[in-house]
């Protein structure tokens, strides 16, 4: 038995699933979920309440109560923790953890006794962490543009400045609440703050992760020093070492030998859950397309040259198993399919009917489904469009019509906006929950005419962070790891009937979102 354990800790949840790399079979799992499990954070769905729609914060001691918890669940499940050997793991990307001087002594020294959150919370320099669904930060955007040239931002870090990365929402800190900033010592995001906390020491952030910040330096892969300067000062002092994704954070500290771990099991670097993902649906080679369904959606590829969209909307990653990935990603995933189906008084199984009862087409009627801000392509107040016959515009076509509209519209969206990606993808690999609609998936392979492919793991963040501790400690080929954990177990053909409808259809939504 050689088993690994890989966590996810995403917006809604933190997962836990453990694989066996001599069976290729992930033995166990446990879940916390944030509403049901610690309602007492007020964030069923991730994020704090706050007036402004703009501003989507979390508290950081949510996660380190999810963490406790999850442990304590697989320890239930009477999971031989003892034979663990070793951990990594995925973040929601983008988010970041502020911590004064006290945390390294902190961390270093947590007793069994009390719960992380209780130990963790006097290191905190700020009380809450902003999340990738925050778009407070235009004005600092502006300035970090300004400051460092637009055209030069996107060319180092892969990116123009965005609003949810963590360079602006620094910036953003740093002028609202300077002497918070000022005491602030060490700046995490979620997926290096969780490998500290484990490892008990300040971790490694990695290439993935790392390059959703606006900081990271791609051809340098340091922290840019001008970038840093020009994000906020004293900044470069207080950010962790940037890392490979297969270098190890730490070792694993005593505190989790109350949930049966053994201490001193590597930590390897934790990663975002979309660099995470790539491995879990094992698409660290170039040629396949992922796209993940969750309450965002992504679209994202390993990339064979490190170049950056005109447009600006998609971004370049660490690609975990070395050099680059796109990125993008579109804010109003499975909140707008639950919006429309909400809005058609419809449940799940009503929306996966509505989806074969209507054809493909949609006799051209579609929408731009911004229930909230969208960062792809970039709306900063929501808003929700509708194209197509006067009926559908009222809101009076049938459910059928508008469940297919919000599908349709959002499946051509990704299709406008990798076309700067440059590659026509074949195989497309699917995950996230609403991957499991049969509806969805045929929408995507039509849309793209190309080969949809499932693979049997839903969590593929989880499991790309499985997949990356256990090759670290047992090492061979990432495909070896693929072919036992990430092969197909469903495909998708497109219908080429409807290549032409699509191609014609996909002007029409460029046009209509212009
Ligand atoms: C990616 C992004 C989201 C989060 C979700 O840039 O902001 O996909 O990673 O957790």
């Amino acid at each position: 038995m050689k088993l690994f354990i890989g966590l996810d800790s995403s917006t809604q949840s933190m997962k836990a699933l453990v694989i066996d790399v001599d069976t290729g079979k992930v033995t166990a799992s446990a879940a916390v979920n944030f509403s049901t499990d610690l309602p007492k954070y007020r964030s069923p769905n991730g994020a704090l309440p706050n007036k402004d729609p703009l501003v989507k914060h979390s508290n950081p001691l949510m996660w380190l109560d999810a963490m406790d918890l999850v442990f304590s669940k697989l320890k239930k499940a009477k999971v031989p923790m003892g034979k663990v050997m070793g951990i990594s793991g995925s973040g929601q990307q983008h988010g970041s953890v502020y911590l004064n001087s006290k945390f390294l002594e902190i961390v270093g020294g947590l007793k069994n006794s009390k719960s992380l959150a209780e130990q963790i919370k006097p290191a905190l320099s700020r009380q809450t962490s902003p999340i990738w669904m925050d778009s407070s930060t235009s004005a600092e955007c502006k300035e970090i543009s300004k400051a460092v040239g637009a055209k030069k931002l996107q060319e180092l870090t892969g990116s123009p400045a965005i609003e949810r990365f963590t360079g602006p929402q620094i910036r953003k800190f740093w002028k609202t609440e300077p002497a918070n900033y000022e005491k602030t010592e060490y700046i995490h995001l979620v997926s290096s703050f969780m490998a500290s906390v484990l490892g008990g020491c300040s971790a490694p952030i990695d290439y993935g992760d790392g390059a959703g910040m606006n900081l990271l330096n791609l051809k340098t892969l340091v922290w840019d020093k001008k970038i840093c300067e020009a994000t906020a000062p004293g900044l470069i002092e207080k950010l962790p070492a940037i890392v490979p994704s297969r270098k190890i954070a730490g070792r694993l500290c005593s505190y989790f030998s109350k949930y049966g771990l053994k201490p001193g099991i590597p930590v390897i670097a934790w990663s975002g859950d979309n660099p995470s993902s790539l491995v879990g649906v094992g698409a660290g080679e170039s040629g396949t397309a992922v796209i993940s369904l969750g309450t965002s959606d992504t679209f994202f590829a390993a990339m064979d040259s490190a170049h950056t969209d005109p447009k600006g909307y998609g971004h370049v990653f660490g690609n975990p198993t070395g050099g680059f990935m796109s990125l993008i990603c579109f804010k109003n995933g499975s909140l707008a399919r639950e919006k429309v189906k909400d809005g058609c008084g419809a449940d799940w199984n009503d929306f996966e009917k509505a989806l074969s009862e209507s054809t493909p087409g949609n006799d051209g009627n579609m929408m731009l489904p911004y229930f909230v801000p969208e960062t792809t392509p970039l709306v900063l107040k929501a808003a929700v469009r509708y194209s197509g016959t006067p009926a559908f515009c009222k809101g009076k076509a049938p459910a059928s019509v508008k469940i297919r509209a919000v599908v349709e519209s959002q499946a051509l969206s990704m299709k406008l906006h990798s076309a700067w990606i440059g590659q026509d993808f074949k195989c497309i690999r699917v995950t996230g929950g609403a991957s499991k609609s049969p509806g969805i998936c045929q929408i995507i392979a039509d849309v793209f005419q190309a080969r949809v492919e499932k693979i049997a793991v839903p969590d593929s963040a989880g499991l790309g962070a499985a997949v990356r501790a256990a090759q670290y400690v047992c090492s061979g080929k990432i495909t070896g790891y693929y072919a036992k954990f990430a092969a197909a177990s469903e495909t998708v053909k497109p219908d080429k009937s409807t290549a032409g409808i699509y191609k014609k259809m996909l002007a029409k939504f460029a046009a209509f979102e212009k």
